[in-house]
């Protein structure tokens, strides 16, 4: 009789302390809101199954574009690559790139007349029909010449060279130009030029000089390969 008054009078007690339990436990003050602390929902959580990029180390969070400051497989967690490494696309590691530059000629301009005689080109008084063959150093094998374009001022999409870019500083590219002819080509000019390294910045090189070849330009481009 006893114990069923004093539990009455606990739950009496409870009531008017709005909620609050008996027992010394229950009396301590309230920590923190649990509910905002409760862990991120599954959906959130930065796994191999959930993120098609690395984990951010810092924030978990899921980084999808790779690049050099954050790389590693899917579902890992990011890591730095050393200088001079990159995030290899496919592989999602670093590696070390191989630089090589492809130089490709773009177009020409060609004196009106041939100077060696200061008569037209051809005998029907036609434009020149211009063909580039580049040569670049360290190349295993000779590059193909550019196709034959009719005019004063020839423009090729064919004909190109790649090369280690290290290579590409190291020795000069050569190239010749010719008016090809039925019977012998005239030649316009054959010349070399040591591409720097502000020419593979700019992408394009453009010579001026020769009486006959009046101007040559070549496309520089630089890119990473495996
Ligand atoms: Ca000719
Ligand atoms: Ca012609």
């Amino acid at each position: 009789m006893k114990l069923t008054h004093r539990i009455l009078t606990c739950l009496g007690l409870a009531s008017f302390l709005l909620l609050a339990a008996c027992g010394p436990e229950d009396l301590s003050p309230g920590g923190p809101d649990p509910i905002t602390d409760d862990p991120p929902p599954l959906t959130e959580l930065c796994t191999a199954e959930s993120c098609e990029g690395c984990c951010d180390p810092t924030t978990n969070k899921c980084v999808m574009t790779r690049t050099a400051d954050a790389c590693g497989p899917n579902g890992s967690t990011c890591s730095k690559c050393t200088t001079g490494m990159m995030c290899h696309p496919s592989k999602q590691q670093c590696y070390t790139p191989t630089i090589r530059t492809k130089i490709q000629p773009l177009r020409a301009q060609i004196a009106p007349l041939d100077p060696s005689d200061n008569s037209d080109w051809d005998v029907d008084g036609s434009p020149p029909d211009v063909v580039i063959q580049l040569s670049c150093p360290n190349t295993p094998a000779a590059v193909p010449p550019s196709e034959e374009v009719e005019s004063f001022t020839p423009t090729w999409t064919k004909g190109s060279c790649d090369v280690l870019s290290t290579d590409l500083l190291s020795a000069p590219i050569q190239f010749t130009v010719i008016d090809v002819d039925a019977i012998f080509d005239d030649p316009i000019a054959s010349a070399q030029y040591q591409m720097t390294r502000a020419d593979i910045d700019r992408g394009v090189v453009e010579l001026t000089g020769s009486s006959a070849l009046l101007s040559v330009a070549f496309q520089v481009t630089t890119y990473y390969a495996e």
